[in-house]
Parts: C-alpha cells; structure tokens; sequence
C-alpha cells in the first residue's frame, strides 16, 4: 500500500497539473490565459461572435512587440475557439512592424480587417491597412497593396503614431465610416468598394480628453462614440443623432484596466446583451502581465432609458456572472 506522504505527493502533483492544463479560454476575466492578447474588436456573424485581438509578445522589459493578430469565436461569449493568427504585419509588404489596434466588418459577404501598422521607410510613421477575406476566419490578404491612410494625409499631428486604430461603422443606409486616431480623432467616408477614401478626412473636435480607440455603435436612435481618453487611459463616450455628429461628451464609460495604462475598448450586441469588451494586465500566471503584456477580458452594458450608458463595472468573474435584470 502507498505511503501517507506519497499519497500527498500525488495529490499535490495532480492539483498542479489541473491548473496547468486548466482552459486557457473561458468566461472569468481574463478570458484568455495562455497568450496574452490585447486592443479587441468583435463582430457579430450569424449566431457567432468573432473576437480579433492584437497579440502581445514582449519580454518583461520590452515594449509593444507586436506581429500579428488573432482570432476567436463563441457562440455564447463563454466558451471560445481559437483560430490562431489569421494576419500578420508581413501579409502587407509596404508594412514593417507593429501590429496595432484593428477592427474587421463584414459588408456583402465578404471581410475587412482595417489595421494599425508601422509604414516602411517610404511613408514613415504609422498607417491603416485593409485585408479582405470571404469568410470571418480567412484567409486574408491586403487588399490594396498599399495603405489605406499614411501619415502624410493627415498632417495635423505631430507625432508619428496619429494614424492608428481603426474602427468602421456600417450605417443603415449601407455608407461605410472609418474612424481613427491618436490625440485627434478623426473619420472619412468609405467607398461601397471598402478600401479607399470617398471624401475628405474630417477631425472630430471637442471630445473630452481623446486619446485613441474610437469605436461606434449605436443604440435605439442615438450614435455612441467611446474611446481611450486621458493617460493612464479610461474610457469616455459621447452620443450624436447621426454618424456625422455634432457629438456631445457624456463623461466616462468607464475607469482604466488593472495593470494597463492602456484599455482598448469595443462594445457589442449578441442575443439582445450588450457586451463592453477590453484589456488589462491582470494575468500574474504562466507569465505577468502589464501595460505590453495584455488580456482581453468581458463584461456587460447597459444602456440606460435616458441614453446614457451605465458606468462599467470590471469584474473578474466576467461573464460567469448572470446579467442584471
Ligand atoms: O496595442 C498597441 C496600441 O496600444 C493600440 O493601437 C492602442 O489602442 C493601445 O491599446
């Protein structure tokens, strides 16, 4: 028969292997433990949501080491599949480096993944790129050759990171809005073709403390714009009666993340529940996160009767908890 202490032994060595192999995808927040993933973007695709993140590979004292981009999908925002990296800097020759914050939509069957990328040495400073596929898991390819927007269309900023994260709001009427920005926050139209300009950039002025990561959606009649605001970043919003503003500031959405300066917010609906989705640096196991070293995490909002969106609470049980009523 074993021995006392060897019966221990075994118990503590099973308990150790459980939380090794414990699911690296799941409903608590972080929602993904076994790579560190940041700046989410979902969509909604028949009775499936797509979760496309940025991936975060810096070693403890780097910063942003960024290649590619990732991609996950539920069909109940608890349980997820992976479906690897379905895009990386080199699918964009123009491209050199940094896999920023991105955004993919679907218009007629077919899926655009709008990216943030380091341009090479012919247009230097951060730009948008455009990949296409005909189904949400790919393949992908740039869908231009070039880049949809460089540093030298909007020559208001001055620093060579303005041209980042995009975020496309498809209107009712089937017109295609891109929006972006670092410090100014800016939108165009888009052509019905999904990769190139129709019209001019336009700069939204006056909201509260822009920093970057604008995402729309819309609720009832009203057009909501949240975004990065302030640094260490929180989230604000604010709300026009149309894609084209005016936007009138409504305050903050929600605090910064746990252990990220950085918070990178999109906001959905799936089965009749609003979702706020973002990252933080929370995860301390297999190895510790901070402001390079992100996790995308879930929880819910709700929009108020008046138009107002509630406060969101960040919690680490995720969506392990019921909604409220
Ligand atoms: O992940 C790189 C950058 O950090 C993103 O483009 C920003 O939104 C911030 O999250």
């Amino acid at each position: 028969m074993p021995s006392r202490p060897f019966l221990r032994a075994c118990l503590v060595a099973v308990g150790f292997i459980t939380t090794l192999c414990a699911p690296a995808l799941r409903a608590a927040n972080p929602i993904i433990t076994d790579v560190f993933t940041a700046d989410p973007a979902a969509i909604v695709h028949g009775d499936t949501v797509y979760l496309y993140t940025g991936h975060d590979e810096a070693k403890p004292n780097q910063g942003y080491t960024m290649h590619d981009w990732l991609c996950y999908s539920s069909k109940d925002m608890k349980t997820w599949t992976p479906h690897g990296a379905l895009l990386a800097v080199k699918d964009f020759a123009w491209a050199k480096s940094d896999a920023y914050a991105a955004h993919v939509v679907e218009k007629d069957g077919k899926f655009y993944w709008y990216v943030s990328i380091e341009h090479d040495s012919t247009k230097p400073g951060k730009a948008l790129g455009v990949a296409v596929a005909d189904s949400p898991t790919g393949p992908f390819k740039d869908a231009r050759g070039s880049a949809l927007v460089t540093a030298d269309m909007t020559p208001k900023g001055k620093h060579a990171w303005e041209d980042i994260d995009p975020a496309v709001f498809i209107d009712g009427d089937g017109v295609a809005w891109l929006f972006w920005g670092n410090v100014h926050c800016y939108y165009a139209k888009l052509k019905p073709n999904m990769i190139e300009l129709d019209g001019p950039i336009v700069e939204i002025s006056g909201l509260d403390g822009f920093t970057e990561a604008p995402w729309i959606h819309k609720h009832r009649d009203t057009y909501y714009l949240s975004y990065a605001s302030g640094f260490p970043e929180k989230i604000s919003y604010a709300t026009a009666p149309s894609i084209q503003g005016p936007w009138t500031s409504r305050g903050l959405l929600s605090e910064g993340a746990f252990n990220s300066n950085t918070i990178h917010q999109a906001v959905i609906e799936f089965k009749g529940q609003w979702y706020f989705i973002y990252h933080n640096g929370a995860i301390q196991h297999p190895n510790v996160g901070g402001s390079y070293r992100r996790s995308v995490c879930i929880d819910y909002l709700y929009h108020e009767q008046d138009g107002r969106i509630r406060r969101i609470v960040q919690t680490t049980e995720g969506l392990d908890l019921p909604p409220r009523p």
